[in-house]
């Protein structure tokens, strides 16, 4: 059987306001995880589209696209296409989970919240020649999960193709999350066994990893053993945790032991983002209640536009001090007074290499990704990161190594 499993690109990437090297930081994991369902003699394709240009002339079996609402207006349309071919179409991810009646109009299939329970037996059903139109995911586990089709990924294209999760969802519920919604009708926070997260670890070649879990430090037993687990292997890792979650005594020296030396937490080095309300989260219910929504064309949905009546700003207001908040923040000056705040000149240097690197040398980025050069420039985070753990290992020494930045 043919599969092509496709990433459309969100309609961004024809804007100015496009970041390359945002698109070319992680391969698309959630395909590689479903590759790994499929037979060992299927013909499968992954193909990503915010780093390669698509090929649709070709004529799979079964298509699979990945849905994010950012990108829902392209795979829609991607979908069309492969139906018109008379290819059957797949469609799952958050979108297709917040939206589903919108999605079933360009699918065959629909799969709403992750797809490890449904999307195995949709294959059989489909080898059965009998599909269904929707399946629900109800059954939450990673465990007896076959390993992630790695081999499918063309790591030659991203800065950061080690990226891992080794758990799904989070034990938090706060009301603008995705989570909520996709995780609906069954478990919303599981993990790996400590063993297969491990073994997965071991699998990855070189030394950094991205874990893109949610919250790393959401279940803190799971955390310190897969922490301990990784003590000794030479790895440098980084990830996202909540801010009470360091905070707990201990945990946050384990990571730092075995290789943590970057953690969103999201302050210090700042991303910014306008609320959004995510059609199927408790936020977006309460605004539409109240007549607040403004806007359901999904491109706008991308957290840099206004989609919502704010309670005490104009819209103008909220979107003008969104990008002056960018702006200041993002300063030489800026940069150079929290690089000051280290007392050494060596860590002083490293700071200015990595806010600068990721917010000012845009141009730069862009032209090693149109070499195709960006894995050569791996090496030079995981020199930076490494340096990051040069200091001493007091508590406050260790908080201060893992510095706590936006991905
Ligand atoms: C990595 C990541 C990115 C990377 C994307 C890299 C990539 N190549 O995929 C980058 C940095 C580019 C990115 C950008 C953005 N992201 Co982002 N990102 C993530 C993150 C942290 C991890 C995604 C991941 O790999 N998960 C692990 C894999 C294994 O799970 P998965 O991809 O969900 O796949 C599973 C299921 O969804 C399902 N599935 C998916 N597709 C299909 C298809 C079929 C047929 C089936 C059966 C099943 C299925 O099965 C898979 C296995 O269970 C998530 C948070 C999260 N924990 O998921 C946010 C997240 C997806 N991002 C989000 C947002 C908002 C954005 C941005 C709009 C941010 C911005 N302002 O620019 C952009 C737009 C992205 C776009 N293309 O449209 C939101 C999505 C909200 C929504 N409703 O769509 C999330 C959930 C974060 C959040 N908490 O709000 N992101
Ligand atoms: S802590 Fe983060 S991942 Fe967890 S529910 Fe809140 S926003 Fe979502």
């Amino acid at each position: 059987m043919k599969v092509k499993m496709i990433l459309p690109a969100l309609t961004e990437a024809t804007s100015p306001f496009w970041r390359p090297i945002k698109y070319s930081l992680f391969p698309p994991l959630g395909l590689a995880t479903l590759a790994g369902y499929l037979n060992a003699d299927d013909e499968i394709e992954i193909q990503d589209e915010h780093v390669e240009r698509l090929r649709l002339d070709d004529e799979p079996d079964l298509v699979v696209l990945q849905v994010y609402i950012t990108s829902a207006y392209r795979a829609y349309a991607l979908a069309d296409h492969y139906r018109r071919k008379g290819a059957h179409v797949a469609l799952g991810g958050l979108h297709v989970t917040s939206l589903p009646n919108e999605a079933a109009q360009h699918a065959d299939t629909i799969f709403l919240g992750p797809g490890e329970d449904t999307w195995p037996q949709f294959l059989a059903d489909f080898r059965a020649g009998h599909p269904g139109q929707r399946y629900e995911s109800k059954v939450r586990t990673l465990i007896d999960r076959p390993p992630v089709r790695r081999d499918l990924i063309k790591r030659r294209w991203y800065l950061v193709p080690n990226s891992i999760v080794v758990s799904r969802g989070c034990p938090h519920a706060c009301d603008f999350c995705y989570k909520e919604a996709f995780f609906a009708g069954g478990k919303s926070f599981y993990t790996q066994t400590v063993d297969a997260a491990l073994a997965e670890i071991e699998r990855l070649p070189g030394r950094h990893l991205y874990f893109l879990d949610d919250h790393l430090f959401g279940h803190p037993q799971f955390a310190a053993a897969l922490f301990a687990g990784m003590h000794g292997m030479n790895r440098l890792w980084q990830a996202a945790a909540t801010v009470k979650s360091i905070l707990m005594p201990g945990l946050l020296e384990k990571a730092v032991q075995s290789g943590l030396r970057s953690l969103f937490v999201g302050f210090e080095t700042a991303t910014f983002h306008i609320l959004t309300p995510y059609p199927g989260t408790a936020l977006h219910r309460r605004l539409s209640a109240e007549g607040r929504v403004t806007s359901s064309h999904w491109d706008l949905y991308d957290t840099r536009h206004v989609v919502f009546q704010p309670a005490r700003l104009s819209p103008e207001s909220l979107e003008t001090g969104y990008w002056r908040a960018y702006r200041e923040f993002y300063r030489w000056g800026s940069i150079f007074t929290s690089a000051s705040a280290h007392a050494r000149p060596i860590d002083q240097l490293r700071h200015l290499a990595y806010a600068g690197g990721w917010k000012k040398f845009e141009p730069l980025w862009d032209a090693v990704i149109r070499a195709k050069r960006v894995p050569q420039m791996l090496p030079l985070l995981e020199n930076l990161l490494a340096g990051f753990g040069a200091q001493g290992t007091s508590r406050s020494g260790t908080a201060r190594r893992a510095t706590v930045r936006e991905a």
